[in-house]
């Protein structure tokens, strides 16, 4: 777990031996206390350096231990056993020092790093703060604007910054252990005192308190109600108003605090849902790991409008050669003009040359014959896209892998326009495309494994948390927030406003409530997809209800207000008002409300007093319970898939984990009594009836989320 061995006569070297990313667990620990010790007891020995194995130095504590009993010797007692070594330490950062990685770096003497290594305290990611004396050695040694910066973000800094930041002493092109070697051959016999970072003054900035005030309100702001980010900016205000001893102290309660929380556990099992989404399978038994992706060379994106443009643009950062087809000679001047601005701005953001020489344009669908896999991006409309996949079926080379850009379309319907519907996948990119995390990746029930895997693999050269997911009406995301959005309609017949539905949810932790989100992104365009599912428009001649499409309760209230060209944001209009067509700034609208109560007045409803509790357990809950019924049908393959899709796509809290994780925190009981509840109130919303999953979870004692699965084991062919 730790190696030691001697090198060029006189340097120790202690290597980190623990695959993939040399994490911090009790082995590792107690091989470096014991590494640590042979180094310092050779006499021969006069300087050490800490290096990983494979070209990594550290991916920080072990996650994988947290939450079971401690053993081996605690981080900070080996950091600082590193500090109070008699002989110069040098760190060699290759490949990561993160976390508890960067911290035991700062544990020592010098640090040095390759140009490509990253570097950051990431902690607060995982609902924690770095308690390994990170939040106190890092503002003594960098300030404490720029630590708090790094420690509230969590985020990476590349070896220039972490050079200019003063983390590292040197950065080197070369092999950085040997590197390391040298520079620990250079300061062998100097002395000590003034390297090791917890003997150095926190440097106070005049405005102190005016500083972590400041930061306070900053922090809390964006947290949305994440403690962890907060535990951060107290952790670095005691190092700079206390003796580091007393520091770490904080430093620890802090800490206990965090790793007890509901929270914390939440966001470790999303780290791991995250990296679980990409080992996916399917009900037929398709896998990853058995599955092999096609080549792709060439991709062609049809269609450029504003998910087409994103496309475009994620693709071509990936440094695939891509072909834009756009028919429409005036879109096509535009999107050129766009994708290339975009592609600018990205590169300028990251540091590189953009990768305009990537893409070629065309007005014509001939000139995709040679691409290995096509995404079509046209609008959402079923026979025009019916239309473009029969092109696309003549034109393309044998082969070619047919993708279909589609928020809730069958995916299987376009693949039998298709003579290989076996090469036909859904990927739902979410707007913006080349800035939205999320892609989910829909297989019909004629896609071949290898389909799945190519389209999975090239998710993840665009940098996308992708997931595998079947194909039914919606798919996963947003099967789920229609139920969501009804919900919230149902709500403001009952008696609620829009400002006491958004609040709720905004205090739980969503960035935007249902209404604000809605203006944001448009009310025309749900209009649309319900008038395409003819739930937009009354039957007057059959005398139905307004309220009663298809049997059920439907809310006209959404089309009632584009009727009147209340489209969001764009109009100046919509479940608010705005200082202007395009505004930003949501105020409540007298309008509404008065609409809201003739509207009520209308079909007899009286409004009735509808707390918080009520709106978050009718929008979570009937989510939550759709959500149980996609994992029966297999349309999931686990509760993690449609957490990721949630927090990736959908803004849902990442401190909360998941709609189904967050089942399992308030007890699947619980969840199961209220949904009877709302279901006996309102006999008239199917969906509300408790999902059979649901049930056999409860009768089976309420599992936790990690074994779900064994419940569900359900037979399926889908593909
Ligand atoms: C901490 O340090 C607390 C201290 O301050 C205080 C203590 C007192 N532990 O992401 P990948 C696994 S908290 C255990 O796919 P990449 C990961 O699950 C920690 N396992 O690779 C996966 O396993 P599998 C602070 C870990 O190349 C495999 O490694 N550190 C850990 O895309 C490959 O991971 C962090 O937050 C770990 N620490 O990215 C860093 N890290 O193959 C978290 C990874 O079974 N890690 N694994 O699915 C990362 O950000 C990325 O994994 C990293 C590599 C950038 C390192």
């Amino acid at each position: 777990m730790a190696q030691y061995s001697r090198v060029s006569g006189t340097v120790g070297l202690i290597t980190l031996q623990n695959p993939p990313v040399n994490a911090l667990c009790a082995a590792v620990r107690q091989g470096i206390v014991e590494m640590l010790k042979k180094a310092l007891s050779d006499s021969k020995v006069k300087s050490v350096v800490i290096c990983g194995q494979n070209g990594i130095f550290c991916g920080g504590a072990d996650i994988k231990e947290f939450g079971m009993n401690m053993s081996g010797p605690p981080l900070v007692q080996v950091i600082h056993a590193i500090e109070d070594a008699n002989k110069p330490m040098v760190a060699a950062i290759e490949g990561v020092a993160l976390g508890g990685g960067l911290e035991l770096a700062l544990g020592c003497h010098y640090r040095i790093a390759h140009s490509k290594a990253r570097l950051g305290l990431p902690e607060v990611i995982l609902g924690l703060l770095p308690a390994a004396g990170g939040t106190q050695r890092l503002p003594r040694l960098i300030g404490v604007p720029a630590a708090l910066d790094l420690i509230t973000t969590g985020r990476h800094v590349i070896a220039a910054e972490a050079l200019q930041l003063g983390i590292v002493d040197q950065v080197t092109d070369h092999k950085t252990v040997d590197a390391a070697v040298k520079l620990a051959q250079s300061v062998a016999g100097k002395p000590l005192d003034a390297r090791r970072i917890s003997t150095y003054p926190c440097a106070r900035p005049s405005d102190l308190d005016a500083l972590f005030e400041g930061e306070m309100q900053k922090v809390r702001q964006r947290a949305r109600g994440a403690i962890a980010p907060v535990a951060c900016v107290q952790a670095v205000q005691a190092a700079a108003t206390l003796p580091y001893t007393q520091g770490i102290e904080r430093e620890k309660e802090l800490m206990v605090t965090l790793f007890t929380s509901g929270q914390a556990r939440a966001l470790q099992y999303l780290f791991f849902s995250q990296r679980a989404v990409s080992k996916w399978s399917t009900p037929s038994g398709a896998r990853w790991d058995t599955s092999k992706p096609g080549p792709i060379h060439k991709v062609a994106v049809i269609g450029l409008g504003t998910m087409g443009r994103g496309i475009t643009v994620a693709l071509a950062q990936t440094g695939l050669s891509v072909v834009a087809v756009e028919t429409q000679e005036k879109q096509l001047m535009g999107a050129k003009k766009a994708v290339s601005n975009m592609l600018e701005q990205g590169a300028k953001r990251r540091g590189v040359a953009p990768t305009l020489d990537k893409i070629s344009y065309s007005p014509n669908i001939q000139a995709i014959a040679d691409a290995d896999l096509v995404i079509e991006a046209v609008f959402e409309d079923m026979a025009l896209k019916k239309q473009v996949f029969q092109q696309l079926a003549a034109v393309c080379k044998p082969g070619t892998f047919l993708c279909t850009n589609t928020s809730s379309l069958d995916v299987d319907q376009l693949a039998s326009q298709t003579r290989s519907p076996e090469l036909v996948v859904g990927m739902h990119f979410f707007a913006p495309a080349h800035v939205m995390k999320l892609l989910e990746v829909v297989y019909g029930p004629r896609t071949s494994p290898q389909a799945v895997a190519t389209a999975m693999e090239l998710g993840k050269k665009m940098g996308k948390v992708s997931v595998a997911v079947g194909n039914c009406q919606g798919f996963v995301g947003n099967r789920m927030l229609k139920l969501y959005l009804e919900q919230a309609f149902f709500l403001l017949e009952e008696g609620a406003t829009p400002e006491l539905v958004d609040r709720a949810l905004e205090e739980f932790g969503f960035a935007m409530g249902v209404f604000r989100m809605s203006d944001l992104s448009g009310l025309d365009v749900g209009w649309k997809v319900r008038k395409g599912l003819m739930l937009g428009e009354t039957d007057v001649s059959s005398g139905q209800s307004a309220r009663i499409r298809q049997g059920c309760r439907y809310s006209p209230l959404g089309d009632l207000l584009c009727e009147q060209g209340r489209f969001g944001q764009k109009t100046g209009q919509g479940w608010y008002q705005y200082d202007k067509p395009g505004g930003r700034v949501a105020s409540s609208d007298p309008w509404l409300h008065s609409f809201l109560e003739s509207y009520r007045a209308k079909h007899g409803l009286v409004a009735r007093h509808i707390d918080h509790q009520e709106v978050l357990e009718r929008c979570l809950y009937a989510m939550i319970n759709e959500g149980f019924r996609i994992l029966e049908e297999g349309i999931a393959a686990g509760p993690e898939d449609i957490d990721v899709i949630y927090v990736f796509g959908y803004s849902w809290p990442r401190h909360r984990g998941g709609p189904m994780f967050y089942a399992d925190m308030v007890g699947l009981a619980k969840v199961l009594e209220r949904l009877e509840h709302y279901q006996q109130a309102h006999p008239d919303v199917p969906y509300l009836q408790p999902c059979s999953l649901l049930r056999r979870l409860v009768a089976s004692g309420s599992p936790p989320i990690q074994r779900w699965r064994e419940v569900i084991k359900k037979p399926h062919s889908q593909l």
